[in-house]
């Protein structure tokens, strides 16, 4: 496969970088943190979406070494981003399942401490498939939470026996998958938001839409009581210069 031995060199030939899409507090509208999304940028073949290459090197075992310079760099950006106005922003970082399998807790530990961004504003997203095991997500929570880092649960819905993870797992975020939003509008859609975000503020834990595209969509998740929304409505995922630039233009 052409691709995957592309993919080793991306890293050390500066293909592969992160955009940032902002996570805005739907009651203030304050930007709470961003979600660091991974881009290549091939020399042929132009833009290759994550959806096709991530699923190639979680079967490499490329993952591992693609998932930690993501991890680096998302801390380091986020950590510049801090030095230049945005005070307490944070980061929400995907993982990959088979990251999860080796010492993964340790590199984000030395992520940590060699880019000085303080644990609490890191958060990792997982999808639900990943945590089918309890007892071995159950623990690996715990450590991250010992550690200071934060776990969403990604694509909200889309997996199976979601509510035995919220009630199992020790999670802090839920991430609504962009499908209900995209629906809000269909009685049905609206009342498994309504319920996922109920459930949310009964278990306190933060419940994030997915996939706001238009204001309709923002003014039903706010009459619902939804904390936080992403989405094109907001932004579009950006690289974080263009963040501090835009920043410092508008305040
Ligand atoms: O940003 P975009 O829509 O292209 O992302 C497509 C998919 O790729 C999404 O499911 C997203 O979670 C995933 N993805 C994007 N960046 C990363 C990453 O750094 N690591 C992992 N594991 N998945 C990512
Ligand atoms: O699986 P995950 O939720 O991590 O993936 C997020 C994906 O959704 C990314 O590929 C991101 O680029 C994409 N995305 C973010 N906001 C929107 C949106 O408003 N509309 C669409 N179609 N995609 C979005
Ligand atoms: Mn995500
Ligand atoms: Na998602």
């Amino acid at each position: 496969m052409t691709l995957e031995i592309d993919l080793e060199k991306a890293i050390s030939e500066n293909q592969l970088f992160l955009v940032f899409q902002p996570i805005h507090c739907l009651n203030s509208g304050n930007i709470d943190k961003f979600e660091a999304l991974l881009r290549w940028k091939h020399p042929r073949l132009g833009m290759i979406s994550p959806n096709e290459f991530i699923t190639i090197a979680e079967d490499t075992g490329q993952i591992n070494k693609i998932g930690k310079w993501v991890l680096r760099k998302a801390c380091k950006e986020t950590k510049k981003l801090q030095q230049n106005g945005l005070n307490g922003i944070g980061v929400a970082v995907n993982v990959s399942s088979r990251q999860l399998e080796s010492s993964f807790i340790t590199i984000v530990e030395e992520i940590l401490e060699k880019t000085g961004l303080e644990a609490k504003y890191l958060e990792l997203e997982i999808t639900e498939s990943i945590m089918q095991n309890i007892d071995t997500s159950v623990r690996m929570i715990q450590n991250f939470h010992e550690l200071g880092v934060k776990i969403a649960i990604d694509d909200f819905g889309t997996g199976y026996s979601s509510l035995f993870l919220l009630r199992d797992l020790p999670i802090d975020t839920i991430k609504i998958d962009k499908a209900f939003i995209d629906e809000i509008n269909d009685i049905k859609s609206q009342s498994i938001v309504k319920t996922i975000i109920d459930i949310g503020m009964n278990l306190d834990l933060r419940v994030v839409a997915e996939g706001i595209e238009h204001d309709w969509q923002k003014e039903a998740l706010n009459d619902l009581q939804c904390d936080f929304g992403q989405g094109y409505f907001f932004s579009k995922p950006i690289p974080s210069d263009e963040i501090i630039m835009n920043w410092n233009r508008v305040f």
